[in-house]
C-alpha cells in the first residue's frame, strides 16, 4: 500500500456519489465523490503553500464537511494533522503552535484578529475558514485542482498529533501513527458491526479521539453516512435521531436526552447501536436508558494516547459500570502502581495497555514519553481499575490529578497555575466535584496572602482571558489554609468530599 490510511479510508469512495455527510434538518448531503474532491483541492493548496509530508498543520475551525476535509487532505498529503478544541484562548493556541512547531494555522475567520499576532510570533502561516466554511483558505483552493497524487506513508509515519494536558500544566503532543488510527478503526468497524447501510448520528466536535478517530474513522472504513450536527443540540438530536442507525456520544448527551420527554421508544425502536465514552457512564444513566428505550448502551474505554482499549460485548452482555473487555489485539493489565507487578484478577491497580493502538511518544519529550510508554510497549494510562471474574474490566479511579467535564479533560495544575499569578492569592487547589450535567464540573480553592482579599471577579475575568470556558471553575472557594498530609501534600480528597454538594 502507498498510503495505508488515505487507501483504506478515503480513497475507495472516490467518484461514489454514496452519501458521506447529511446536514441536519435541510437533508443536505456531500457526497464522498465531492468529498474527496475537495480534500484534494485543499491538499494540493497545502502543498502550494509549501508544507511537505511530516509538516504539522494546526485546525482550529468550526465544524463543518470543509473542517473535515481538512484532515483528509492531510492525510493524502502526509502533513502531520493538529486539531484544536475551538474553545481555546490565544495564549493557549500559542502554545500549541511553538510546542508543535507547525507551519501553518487555519483558524476561524472570527479569531484571526486575535491570533494572527501569535501566528506570527510563532513562526506560522495564518489562513481562515469560518463556519460557513469561507475564509482565505477555501478561496485559495477554489482555483485548485481537484486531483492530487496522493503522497507515499509508512504505516508507522505520523498521521496526527493529539493534545493532551499533563499534570505538570504542560501539554503534551501524542504522536499517532497511521498504524495506529488504521488498526483501531478496522478493530471497532468490525467489533461494533459497522456498514455501508450505517448513518451515524454525529454531534460530538471533531478535534478529539471520540469525533474523529471513533466516528469518522469507522463511518469512513465502513462506507456509512453520518447526521453532521455543528455540536450537540437537543432539539436537533431528537429531530435527526429517526433518520440515523447509531450515535456516539459522551455521558452528558445521554443524560441530556434522558432529560427529555420526546426521547422515548418510539424514537429510537429503529436504532442499532447506541456508544459512549470518554467519561464515566453512571450505571444509573445505563439502566434508566435501558428502561425508556430498551437499548443498552454500548460502553467503551479509550484515550487520545491509545484510540480506543476496551469495549462491551456486540452480542454479549452489556454491563452497566464496566466498559467490557479489552478490543481484539489490545492487552491489557493491571499492575501495582509502585512495583509495576501484575496484579491477581479483582484487585484494583493502575490498568497498562499495549498493541498497535498505542501512540509512539510525546512530541519532543523523551522524559515524560519514558515515564508512560514501558520499553515493552506497555502504557501506563494513569487509570486505576480491576478485571473481575467474568473479565470485564471495571474502572474504579485515577491515578491522575484530572477532571473531565463533559467529556473534556481538565488539568487541576494548569489552572492553579494562572490562579496562583493572580494579586492577593497564595496558594490554589483545583478540584472536580460531582455535577448533573457535566458529571464532573470545577471549584477553584484559594487561599489568600496574609492580609489581602482576593477579588474573586477580578480572578475570574483573568483566567477567562487565558483558559477555554470549559475550563473556568464554576464556584471559587477561599479557605484559611489547605488540608495537608504528614508529607505537606494538598489533600485533594478533602477538598472534593467538602465541596461535594457544590452543584447538587
Ligand atoms: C461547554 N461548556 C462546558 C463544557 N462544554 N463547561 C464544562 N464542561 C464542558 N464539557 C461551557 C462553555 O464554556 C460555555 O460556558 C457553556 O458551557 C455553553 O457552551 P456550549 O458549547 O453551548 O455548551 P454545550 O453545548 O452545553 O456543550 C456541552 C457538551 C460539549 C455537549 C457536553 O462539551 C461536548 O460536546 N462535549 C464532548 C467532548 C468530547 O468529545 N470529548 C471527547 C474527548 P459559558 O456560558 O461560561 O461561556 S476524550 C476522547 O476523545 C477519549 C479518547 C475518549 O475516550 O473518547
Ligand atoms: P483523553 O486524555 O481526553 O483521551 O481522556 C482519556 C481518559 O478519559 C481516560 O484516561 C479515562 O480516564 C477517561 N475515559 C474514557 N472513556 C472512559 C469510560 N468509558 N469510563 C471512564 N473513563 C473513561
Amino acid at each position: 500500500m502507498k498510503n495505508p490510511l488515505y487507501d483504506a479510508l478515503f480513497a475507495p469512495h472516490s467518484g461514489s456519489y454514496a452519501p458521506f455527510l447529511i446536514a441536519p434538518g435541510s437533508g443536505q448531503s456531500t457526497s464522498y465523490g465531492a468529498f474527496i474532491k475537495q480534500a484534494a483541492r485543499f491538499a494540493n493548496t497545502l502543498t502550494d503553500l509549501g508544507l511537505t509530508p511530516g509538516d504539522r498543520m494546526v485546525a482550529q475551525v468550526p465544524k463543518s464537511p470543509s473542517a473535515l476535509a481538512l484532515y483528509a487532505a492531510c492525510v493524502q498529503a502526509g502533513i502531520v494533522y493538529l486539531p484544536l478544541n475551538t474553545a481555546y484562548t490565544a495564549s493557549e493556541v500559542s502554545y500549541f503552535l511553538e510546542d508543535s512547531g507547525a507551519r501553518l494555522m487555519v483558524c476561524d475567520t472570527g479569531s484571526e484578529e486575535a491570533l494572527t499576532p501569535v501566528a506570527e510570533a510563532c513562526g506560522a502561516r495564518l489562513e481562515t475558514m469560518g463556519a460557513n466554511e469561507a475564509g482565505s483558505f477555501p478561496d485559495r483552493a477554489a482555483g485548485a485542482s481537484d486531483e492530487f497524487e496522493t503522497v507515499a506513508r509508512d504505516a508507522d509515519d505520523l498521521a496526527a498529533f493529539l493534545y493532551t494536558s499533563g499534570t505538570t500544566g504542560r501539554s503534551k503532543g501524542a504522536m499517532l501513527t497511521q498504524a495506529n488510527l488504521l488498526s483501531n478503526a478496522e478493530t471497532l468497524k468490525e467489533y461494533w458491526r459497522f456498514t455501508g447501510e450505517d448513518v451515524l448520528l454525529h454531534a460530538l466536535p471533531i478535534f478529539h479521539t471520540h469525533g474523529l478517530f471513533v466516528a469518522t474513522n469507522v463511518i469512513l472504513l465502513a462506507g456509512g453516512s453520518m447526521i453532521f450536527c455543528p455540536k450537540f443540540d437537543l432539539d436537533q438530536m431528537i429531530a435527526a435521531l429517526p433518520a440515523a442507525t447509531t450515535m456516539m456520544g459522551v455521558p452528558t448527551f445521554y443524560t441530556r436526552l434522558l432529560g427529555d420527554a420526546r426521547f422515548d421508544r418510539d424514537l429510537v425502536a429503529h436504532m442499532r447501536l447506541f456508544v459512549s465514552g470518554s467519561a464515566p457512564l453512571r450505571a444509573e444513566t445505563h439502566v434508566d436508558f435501558e428502561a425508556r428505550t430498551g437499548h443498552r448502551i454500548l460502553e467503551r474505554y479509550g484515550m487520545t494516547e491509545t484510540n480506543m482499549n476496551t469495549s462491551n460485548p456486540y452480542d454479549g452482555d452489556r454491563r452497566a459500570g464496566t466498559v467490557g473487555f479489552p478490543l481484539p489485539g489490545v492487552e491489557l493489565k493491571i499492575t501495582d502502581p509502585e512495583t509495576g507487578a501484575n496484579l491477581p484478577e479483582g484487585e484494583i491497580g493502575q490498568i497498562e495497555v499495549r498493541g498497535p493502538n498505542v501512540f509512539s511518544g510525546y512530541w519532543q519529550m523523551p522524559e515524560k514519553t519514558r515515564e508512560e510508554l514501558r520499553d515493552d510497549g506497555f502504557f501506563i494510562t494513569g487509570d486505576l481499575g480491576k478485571i473481575d471474574g467474568d473479565g470485564y474490566v471495571h474502572i474504579i479511579g485515577r491515578n491522575k490529578d484530572l477532571i473531565i467535564s463533559g467529556g473534556y479533560n481538565i488539568y487541576p495544575k494548569e489552572i492553579e497555575l494562572v490562579l496562583d499569578a493572580q494579586p492577593g492569592v497564595l496558594e490554589s487547589a483545583v478540584i472536580g466535584v460531582p455535577h448533573p450535567d457535566f458529571g464532573e464540573s470545577v471549584v477553584a480553592v484559594l487561599v489568600a496572602q496574609q492580609g489581602a482579599a482576593p477579588d474573586t471577579d477580578a480572578i475570574k475575568a483573568a483566567v477567562a482571558s487565558e483558559l477555554a470556558g470549559f475550563k473556568q471553575p464554576r464556584a471559587i472557594e477561599v479557605m484559611a489554609e489547605l488540608p495537608r498530609n504528614t508529607m505537606g501534600k494538598v489533600q485533594k480528597n478533602v477538598l472534593r468530599e467538602r465541596y461535594a454538594k457544590t452543584f447538587a
